[in-house]
């Protein structure tokens, strides 16, 4: 079976855990998204792919969700030091020599999608994981600060003001002149089935599907699109999500957020069983939908989220 998964970072990362463990013959397609990517220390840091690539290469900090395990930041404090920053963002020693390795490929003219598979090399995430551009995407962030009004980099509006300056933008710089990676199209075409983890829906698979072709292409894929809510019980699991939902004018429930995607794009829809309630008016819009236990508390836990995907997928085969 041939799966292709739209995926942000921790979301869409421990949803593929549990894929993989459910399904441990399939051959997954990871479509990554890079609008949070950011250039610090004259470095590119790929914060969603690495997520990724960690987590299924098991390197990732299982507590924190991003970045190294065993990590030390003695960098960082040498960085410091010489008063350069940002010191808001945390590089650490281990998680700098994959941005060292990337920003040097990417200097000698290779793309990022070839410098993330030479990377996976190494980590083998046992998924093919591709971004969803070559191109320069920057998620950026219009934000009301003491009544001024200014665009901040994603990463800014999350890590340093830990978004809780009210956003009433989210642009996907660069988004509209972007051509969907190598091989991205491809996968879906071939995919027999095109999944949408419990991933940011607007700063994660948003930012993918803006990049024009991609959202065209899944929903002429003529396959089971099924999604899984990263809303759970009106608020998100972790993250912004209800902030940049809100900025789009989007309500924080499950339901919503399927109305978001719509019926032209989404087949099937899973909610947790909290939001059961949320189902009638989700099949009212033409998405089959389904409560099941959405919480994806250990790698077991999510497997069976990701059964009940596949078997909603069949539902509507
Ligand atoms: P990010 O790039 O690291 O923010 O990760 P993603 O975009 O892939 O996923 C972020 C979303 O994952 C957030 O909106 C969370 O609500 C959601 N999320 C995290 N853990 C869980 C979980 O256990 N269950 C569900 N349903 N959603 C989760
Ligand atoms: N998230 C934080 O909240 N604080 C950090 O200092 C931070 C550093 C960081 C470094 C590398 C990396 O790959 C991710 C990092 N993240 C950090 C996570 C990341 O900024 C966000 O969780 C996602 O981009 C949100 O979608
Ligand atoms: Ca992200």
């Amino acid at each position: 079976m041939r799966i292709v998964v739209l995926a942000g970072g921790i979301g869409g990362a421990r949803f593929l855990r549990g894929l993989k463990r459910a399904v441990p013959d399939a051959e997954i397609t990871v479509i990554g998204n890079t609008g949070d990517d950011i250039h610090l220390f004259g470095l590119k840091v790929c914060p969603d792919l690495d997520t990724v690539m960690y987590t299924l290469g098991d390197g990732i900090n299982e507590e924190q969700g991003w970045g190294r395990a065993d990590e030390t930041f003695r960098l960082k404090e040498e960085l410091a030091a010489y008063g350069v920053g940002p010191e808001w963002f945390g590089l650490g020693d281990r998680d700098f020599a994959t941005h060292i390795v990337r920003t040097q490929m990417l200097g000698a003219g290779y793309p990022l999608s070839a410098v993330t598979e030479a990377l996976c090399d190494r980590w083998q995430p046992g998924v093919k994981l591709i971004p969803m551009t070559d191109d320069r995407v920057e998620t950026h962030v219009a934000v009301d600060v003491d009544g001024e009004r200014k665009a901040v980099h994603f990463q800014e509006y999350w890590v340093r003001l830990r978004a809780e300056v009210p956003a009433e933008a989210i642009v996907p710089v660069g988004a509209e002149q972007a051509k969907p990676a190598p091989g991205v199209l491809e996968a879906i075409a071939a995919a027999d089935v095109i999944l949408f983890p419990p991933s940011n829906p607007v700063v994660s698979i948003g930012t993918i599907l803006a990049v024009p072709g991609i959202r065209e292409a899944i929903a002429e894929a003529g396959v089971p699109v099924v999604g899984l809510s990263p809303i759970v019980g009106d608020a998100p699991v972790r993250g912004m999500a209800d902030k940049v939902l809100a900025a789009v004018g989007v309500e924080s429930t499950a339901a919503a957020v399927a109305e978001h995607y719509g019926s032209g794009l989404l087949d099937g829809w899973l909610v947790d069983t909290v939001d059961a309630g949320a189902v009638e008016r989700v099949e009212a819009d033409g998405i089959r939908c389904r409560a099941v236990p959405l919480m994806m508390t250990d790698v077991d836990a999510a497997a069976q989220m990701a059964r009940e995907a596949l078997a909603l997928a069949e539902e509507v085969r």
